[in-house]
């Protein structure tokens, strides 16, 4: 496009958006055009900020008929360059941070509907002082969006008792890829009419419609919990660990986190308020916690079955809890994680599931082969293990080169993902496709779902405008 027919979009832009919603200035719009992880630095023609959906509607229906393609933006907090534009100076970023109102909140009904650019934090607090529980939660709810949230099908640390962001969803409205909107907007439990459009745009990561607003599920207030950090000496006395709790608090569990020492101490190192929970070090930890939404004595029930886990010789030591702010303090320390990687330098990540049961024989496999073959890295292996996902991150050591380590990166991933194939797992477990897992995705989804994806995607947006480049 040359310079006079990108000023003529621009002005088409303002006559639809309004001045104050195109940006241009590279001053402006640097932050947009770059993903959290600065993996990728794009270039885009504008980044527009509609108010309203019917503002999104004309914003796609004025791509399709010039044939633009259209990168959804939330909080820019996904690690897979889902949200950045392409170098090519032609596409646009939309911002969602305008439409960002808590529509309506039903008590009765357990549910609450919010615009798509709501920050995932403000949609808890909204849900608590309705004195209900809204349970998704990731360590960056203070600036990831909750239509960010559902374009990944975000998982977190609840996700063992309440299930990923699709699983929270009741209704959806979205601008198609024609410029239609689907006001799916319905709050009910049962609903068998038809294909379930709401689950294919849930994860659709900006490629199928802009999601402007969402009706999730509400669950009562949390009267009581318990938390606790327990040392352990292996990933497989965790798993025993994992069925006790499970055993004899049931839905009550609502976080099971694994830690290795080296995560601690990464996180210790680089930062701030941050305290090492026991008086000694220990090779793992799991930071694990029960809720409830009735008023209960949690704590000594976690007491009695991490007592009966001493017994059986599968915990090493615990501290529980004492009050909201050490227990805010465990969760600093689990939270930190990817920050204190940061700090560290240079890291390759992998973000994968195995079935719970595997996660031990997994971890002790790869870790086995990083050993052998990743001499300048070190293995910084944490996450949900809960839910069979881990972040099986390699940090470079601290004699390593940067651009050394990460030429390596093809190799490792591929060793690390091609036995994640043989565990029967996920190459991406909650943190999406986007540009980063493409080809990844490539080699490890099958022919037939690969077809199906295609299909779906053309018959939806025979264009191509929306989020052109990611997942496909
Ligand atoms: P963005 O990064 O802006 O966008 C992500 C994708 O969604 C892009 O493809 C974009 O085009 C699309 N998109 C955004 N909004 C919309 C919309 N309204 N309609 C259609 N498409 C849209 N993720 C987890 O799952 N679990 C975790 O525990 C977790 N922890 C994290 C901790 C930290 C410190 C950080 C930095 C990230 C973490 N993440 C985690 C990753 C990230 O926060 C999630 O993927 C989050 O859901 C992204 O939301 P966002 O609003 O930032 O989306
Ligand atoms: C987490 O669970 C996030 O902390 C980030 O999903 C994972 O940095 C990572 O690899
Ligand atoms: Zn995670």
């Amino acid at each position: 496009m040359n310079e006079q027919s990108a000023q003529s979009r621009i002005a088409q832009l303002r006559s639809i958006l309004g001045e104050d919603s195109v940006l241009t200035r590279p001053e402006d719009t640097a932050a947009f055009e770059v993903d959290q992880r600065r993996l990728y630095h794009g270039h885009a023609l504008a980044v527009v900020s509609p108010r309203q959906v019917e503002e999104v509607a004309a914003l796609v229906a004025w791509c399709v008929q010039h044939r633009i393609g259209l990168v959804t933006q939330g909080g820019n907090t996904g690690y897979c360059g889902g949200a950045t534009p392409d170098e090519s100076g032609l596409q646009l970023v939309l911002l969602m941070r305008r439409l960002n109102r808590v529509r309506s909140i039903d008590a009765a009904n357990f549910s609450m509907t919010v615009e798509a650019g709501c920050v995932l934090a403000n949609v808890q607090r909204a849900a608590d002082m309705a004195d209900r529980f809204f349970p998704l939660s990731l360590g960056a709810e203070g600036s990831c969006q909750i239509g960010g949230n559902l374009a990944t099908n975000a998982g977190g640390v609840n996700v063992l008792r309440y299930g990923m962001a699709r699983d929270l969803v009741l209704g959806l409205e979205a601008v198609l890829p024609d410029g239609s909107i689907w006001r799916g907007l319905k709050s009910l439990r049962k609903d068998n009419t038809g294909y379930d459009l709401k689950s294919l745009l849930i994860g659709s990561e900006g490629t199928l419609g802009v999601i402007t607003a969402a009706t999730l599920k509400l669950w009562p207030k949390i009267r009581s919990g318990a938390t606790a950090m327990v040392a352990i000496s292996t990933p497989a006395d965790a798993l025993a660990l994992l069925g006790l709790l499970r055993e004899h608090s049931g839905e009550r569990l609502s976080s099971f986190e694994l830690l290795p020492r080296v995560a601690i101490d990464l996180t210790l190192r680089y930062v701030s308020a941050t305290h090492d929970p026991l008086g000694q070090s220990y090779p793992w930890y799991v930071l694990c916690e029960l809720t409830s939404g009735t008023t209960e004595n949690l704590n000594e029930q976690l007491q009695q079955t991490l007592a009966l886990a001493m017994e059986r010789s599968l915990v090493l030591d615990a501290a529980l809890a004492t009050s909201e702010r050490v227990r805010l303090d465990f969760w600093r320390l689990r939270e930190s994680v990817p920050e204190a990687q940061r700090h560290e330098g240079v890291s390759i990540k992998h973000d994968i599931s195995v079935p719970v049961a595997s996660v031990p024989d997994f971890i002790a496999e790869a870790s086995l082969w990083v050993r052998q073959h990743v001499a300048d890295g070190f293995l910084v292996c944490y996450g949900h293990a809960g839910d069979g996902n881990l972040h099986f991150n390699i940090n470079r050591a601290t004699d390593g080169e940067n651009q050394a380590f990460l030429a390596r990166e093809p190799v490792i991933k591929r060793a690390i993902h091609d036995l994640v194939a043989r565990y029967h797992g996920s190459i991406s477990a909650e943190h999406g496709i986007g540009r980063l897992k493409r080809e990844e995705l490539q080699r490890y989804a099958s022919p037939v779902q690969l077809a199906c994806m295609r299909a779906i995607k053309h018959a939806l947006d025979p264009h191509g405008i929306m989020n052109p480049g990611k997942v496909l």
